[in-house]
């Protein structure tokens, strides 16, 4: 007979054939989970507890009409999945970019389950966007969109069911205007959003958290494994909200990013990255990474990707999905890298991800490596509730604490099931059970 993860996995497939970035998320969970599923294969296949994993409790999907500055109208598609409320209500980003489908949307909120549980926080997993591209829009034509993605989305959203935050394309000015849409049409002034401006709510250290909340994994992993970050070189991929603060705190720490990139093209800059000159580029001026040489003529602009090619000892893919190849990992590992750690959301293929672990490079996945993000988005929510805001070294504090003990928590889990050093199936298992025992606890819903 065929095993319960694989007939599972099978399913999956089966069922929804078009969503390849949603099949590879699964079989990466459920290969994990096959020791753990072992232990009672027949009580789990009873309960059918796996395909109540990956079968969202909710996907909902809706039309988003907006007018452009010379009257045209557009119909974009959005998407809200609300995957599991186990542990707490649904929390996850919101995609804007071309790229977007349900897909997509579904292989993200399946990943935030295991994510959210992983922060320690009572916060369930969920991930919705559009395949709306915000990218050279005018500010009004972005609210046109963000008002009309929200005037749908607010019937399905609030401060305790379904908390949305950024994700590419979705960052502070996209969140403003859909908070000012939601509270008009509910009439409701409540955390619902996170990742909101500190005049209206938002927390400090949001900004800076998934980017700081990575470093802060990679310092602490490295640090068990009798290495220093101080005097590391890095390289990473994108120039948004995670690569960007991920450059700042490599910095701080000692280590020096020598690279970053957009869908355009890459730079290397052997000095070290400066990053007040991509803040102005990127978050200020919304420009194009041409533009960085003006800054730092002694850098290098190439076209296309490269990123991974540049020797380095700390590899930090903060784009996308799949954007670190077996070829790609191939290199990495002849230049000597020691640590692959994801800022992005499964930016190693599948191939990568297996090469990277075989050749004995210390590798995190995102669902462990980026979730200091989410975690201070939960923070962020525990500040709405008490109506109060703590200063940026409370919260601060709060998310290196919360990065340590995550990596403790899935190196332990990776070596009660003789997986040690294994911080993919780490994650997933530990992500897994407390998800299970709530699940169990709450009866078939
Ligand atoms: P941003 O929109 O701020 O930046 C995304 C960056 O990645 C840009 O430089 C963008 O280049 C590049 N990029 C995006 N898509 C592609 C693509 N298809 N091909 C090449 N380059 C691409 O997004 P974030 O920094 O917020 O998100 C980056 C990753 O981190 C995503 O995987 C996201 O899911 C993940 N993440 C984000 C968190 C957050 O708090 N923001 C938390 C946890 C994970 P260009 O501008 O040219 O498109
Ligand atoms: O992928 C992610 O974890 C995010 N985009 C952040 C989600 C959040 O709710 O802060």
């Amino acid at each position: 007979m065929m095993s319960y993860v694989d007939e599972v996995i099978e399913r999956v497939i089966k069922e929804n054939p078009s969503e390849p970035e949603f099949h590879q998320a699964v079989r990466e969970v459920l290969n994990s989970l096959r020791p753990v599923v072992a232990e009672n294969e027949a009580a789990f296949r009873r309960d059918a507890v796996l395909e109540r994993l990956v079968n969202p409790e909710r996907q909902i999907k809706f039309r988003v009409p907006w007018i452009d500055d010379a009257g045209q109208v557009h119909v974009n598609t959005g998407y809200r999945v609300q995957f599991s409320s186990a542990i707490g209500p649904y929390k996850g980003g919101l995609r804007l970019h071309p790229s977007v489908n349900l897909g997509i949307i579904k292989f993200l909120g399946f990943e935030q389950i295991f994510k959210n549980s992983l922060t320690g926080l009572p916060i369930g997993g969920g991930k919705g966007g559009s395949d709306f591209d915000p990218k050279g829009k005018s500010d009004r034509e972005v609210m046109a969109f963000c008002q009309s993605f929200m005037s749908e989305l607010c019937k399905y959203i609030g401060a305790d069911t379904d908390i949305p935050a950024g994700d590419i394309g979705t960052g502070a000015r996209e969140i403003g205007y859909m908070f000012g849409e939601y509270k008009k049409l509910r009439g409701l002034f409540e955390g619902v959003l996170t990742g909101k401006g500190l005049s209206y709510g938002g927390s400090l250290a949001r900004t800076e958290a998934t980017g700081y909340g990575l470093l802060y994994i990679v310092e602490e992993m490295l640090k068990c494994h009798g290495h220093d970050i101080a005097g590391k070189t890095v390289t990473v991929s994108g120039a948004g909200n995670v690569a960007i603060y991920a450059i700042e705190k490599a910095g701080q720490l000692g280590a020096k990013a020598v690279t970053c990139s957009d869908s355009d093209g890459w730079v290397y800059d052997p000095d070290g990255i400066d990053v007040q000159a991509l803040k102005e580029i990127k978050e200020k001026n919304r420009q194009r990474l041409t533009e960085y040489r003006k800054y730092r003529p002694q850098s290098e602009y190439r076209e296309g990707r490269g990123v991974w090619s540049v020797p380095c000892d700390i590899a930090l893919p903060c784009a996308t999905q799949n954007e670190l190849t077996a070829e790609d990992a191939k290199t990495l590992i002849a230049n000597g890298v020691i640590a692959v750690a994801e800022g992005a959301n499964m930016p190693a293929t599948s191939e990568a991800a297996a090469l990277l672990q075989a050749n004995g490079v210390l590798y995190l996945p995102g669902k462990a490596s980026n979730a200091g993000g989410v975690a201070t988005s939960g923070l962020e929510m525990s500040q709405n509730s008490e109506r109060l805001h703590w200063s940026f070294d409370e919260v601060d504090a709060q998310l290196r604490t919360i990065m340590v003990d995550l990596y403790h928590h899935i190196d332990d889990a990776a070596k009660r099931y003789g997986r040690e050093g294994n911080y993919v199936d780490g994650a997933n298992i530990a992500g897994f059970e407390k998800v299970f025992d709530a699940m169990s606890m709450q009866g078939i819903v």
